[in-house]
């Protein structure tokens, strides 16, 4: 099989939204390798001999977009090391310039987790207590905002006018909010 027959899931949704928490959950019930941006990005960044780790770290707290160059050589490395085919992509893309980067992929759709800043606040701020990520803090937190609304969010609209885009609300338990998730998957997967 061939890159371009992978199965791709964009996951996308404002910082705290519920990305992980329901991608954990998708992963446990069907056949998906997750691969969180964020997360690689940390793991990057965490690693001795990494000549770009300084720079994420300051991307990161100031919650800017790290250069896609970056993000994509990690994801792309990341798939190719699973030898899967179907694909959660979780945070990613972030910007139009990255979503027509991987206009490649064949099969994807965008899940997308809205929830209001209000909730998604409180969500982080809670974590934050324990989470240790350097961007669970209130300045952080307002920079990941104004980069969600203002360059995200924009990704999930042009995904829409394609008619790609699954809404799903987070305003819910992880479980309510799972059935949702279910419901949708199982009916792009059909
Ligand atoms: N929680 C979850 N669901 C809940 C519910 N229904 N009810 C009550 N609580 C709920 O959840 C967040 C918290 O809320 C948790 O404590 C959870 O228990 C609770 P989580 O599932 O972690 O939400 P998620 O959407 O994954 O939040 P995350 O903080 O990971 O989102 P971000 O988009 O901010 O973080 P990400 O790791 O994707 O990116 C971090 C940074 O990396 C970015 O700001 C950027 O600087 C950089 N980045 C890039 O530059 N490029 C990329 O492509 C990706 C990242
Ligand atoms: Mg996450």
């Amino acid at each position: 099989q061939s890159r371009n027959q992978d199965q791709v899931v964009f996951v996308l949704g404002g910082p705290g939204a519920g990305k992980g928490t329901q991608c954990a959950n998708l992963v446990r019930d069907y056949n998906f390798t997750h691969l969180s941006a964020g997360d690689l990005l940390r793991e990057e960044r965490n690693r001795k001999d990494s000549s770009v780790g300084q720079l994420i770290n300051t991307y990161i707290a100031e919650g800017k977009i790290v250069p896609m160059e970056i993000t994509i050589g990690l994801l792309k490395e990341a798939m190719k090391k699973s030898g899967s085919h179907r694909f959660l992509i979780d945070g990613f893309p972030r910007a139009l310039d990255q979503a027509q980067e991987f206009e490649k992929q064949a099969r994807k759709f965008v899940l997308f987790f809205d929830c209001p800043e209000q909730e998604m606040l409180h969500r982080l701020l809670k974590r934050g207590e324990t989470s240790g990520r350097v961007d669970d803090n209130i300045e952080s937190i307002k920079k990941r905002f104004r980069t969600f609304r203002e360059t995200s969010y924009p990704v999930v609209e042009y995904y829409e006018k394609q008619g790609k885009v699954e809404r799903v609300s987070c305003l819910d338990t992880v479980e309510k909010v799972y059935e949702n998730t279910r419901r949708v998957v199982e009916k792009q997967l059909k």
